[in-house]
Parts: structure tokens; sequence; C-alpha cells
């Protein structure tokens, strides 16, 4: 019997975190359940808490020939969807390109505070470039000098940060989302790395559902 997977997310406008594996899993082609955590609201930590003593979304739970197994945090969960779905190629093949794939990954889970905390993900809402700071300035230079790099190098065989759709787009589909929200300038190959990855259809039902919760008045 396959696995059932249950993917514990936050609102999908704002959860910047929850959007990285859940793009990984529907790569999979796995079937999942999700449940969706308010932000936000007073009981949000005791919601999350009913899963994962960390206190943060994402959280999948693989339930498997009579176990449950809980994963918490994006990119351990990332990397145990890669691990189990080999055929999915959610990190390159060869390893030279992988282990250059994983420094981008890495790079995005431990860095970019200014980034995150100035332009917060809010998936569907076009909102006015604020005033920003000159750390926040240097990292998305930083992350626009890295996707051209990459893009140069490897785009061209997918379209992708190392050619076809891997774990560095996912960790960085929030930044994208971003990036789009808030007009930051980006130069021509960047603008068209950002519309292809706004135009997967896993990003487009992000989208549709973000949209009923800003409609819903929940986000
Ligand atoms: N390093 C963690 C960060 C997860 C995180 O900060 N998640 C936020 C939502 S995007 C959260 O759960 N916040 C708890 C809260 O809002 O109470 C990861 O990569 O999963």
């Amino acid at each position: 019997m396959s696995a059932q997977y249950t993917l514990v997310i936050g609102t999908k406008n704002w959860s910047s975190w929850s959007l990285r594996p859940w793009l990984a899993l529907r790569a999979t082609g796995a079937p999942f359940e999700e449940i969706v955590i308010g932000l936000r609201r007073p009981d949000t930590q005791d919601q999350i808490r009913k899963y994962t003593g960390s206190g943060r979304v994402p959280v999948l739970k693989i339930a498997e020939a009579g176990k449950t197994l809980t994963i918490w945090d994006s990119l351990a969960i990332c990397e145990t969807l890669a691990e189990r779905h080999p055929q999915a190629q959610l990190w390159p093949k060869d390893w030279d390109r992988r282990a250059q794939a994983r420094a981008y990954a890495a790079e995005m889970h431990s860095g970019f505070a200014d980034l995150r905390e100035q332009l917060s993900m809010d998936f569907v809402r076009k909102i006015a470039t604020p005033q920003l700071r000159e750390e926040t300035k240097k990292q998305i230079a930083r992350i626009i000098g890295a996707w051209s790099d990459a893009l140069s190098r490897h785009g061209g065989e997918g379209g992708f940060l190392f050619g076809g759709f891997s774990i560095a787009d996912c960790m960085y589909a929030p930044v994208v989302s971003r990036f789009h929200s808030y007009g930051i300038e980006v130069p021509a190959a960047v603008r068209a790395y950002m519309d292809r990855v706004l135009a997967l259809p896993s990003m487009r039902d992000w989208a549709k559902a973000s949209q009923g919760e800003v409609d819903a008045g929940i986000a």
C-alpha cells in the first residue's frame, strides 16, 4: 500500500515556508491531503502545536505500513520527498549541478532575513514598492545575480534555475511572488524566469486558493 501524505500548512496567501514543500509535493504527482491553519490568529500556535512541537508550519505526515512519521521544516520535507520520489528529479541528476542547487536552497533557507521581513509574502496582492533598506537592496541584488548566473548556465535546458524544475525553484518561488507583488525591477531574463514559475499549474492553484482566502477576509 502506498504512503498517505498530509501536509499541514499556513494561510496560503502569507505562508511562504508552506509554499516550498507544497510545490515539491505537487511535483512528485503523489496524492496528498492538506490541512490549512490560519496564521496571525489568537489560536494559531495552539492549532500548529497539535501537529508539531516546533510551533511552525509546514509539517508533513507520512502514514505508511501502520506507522505515522512527522517531518517538520520546509527543507527537510523537500529532501524527504526527493529521496522518496527519485523519478520526480527534485534535485538535478548530475552531482555537480545537484551540489550547486543545494547551495542555492540552503542560502535561501538560512538567509535573506531583511528581504523576508520587509517584503513579506502576500501572494495575490500588488503592493507599492516600499522604501527599501540597504540590506534588503543588497539581498535583492544577490538573488538577482544568483538567479541570472544559474539561468545563463542551465536555464536553456528547461527554463528553471538548474534546467528542470527542482527544489531550488521551490525554495525561491516565494521570492518570485514577492518580486512580482512589490514590483521589484529585474532584468528581462529574470522576468522571463519569474513568469515561467508564476505560470506553473501548481503556482496558479496556490494563487486561486490565496485569492479565495483574501475574498473570504481571512488573509
Ligand atoms: N525554518 C522553518 C520556518 C517555518 C516558519 O517560520 N513558518 C511560519 C509560517 S510561514 C510559522 O509557522 N509561523 C508560526 C506562527 O505564525 O505562529 C521552515 O523552513 O519550515
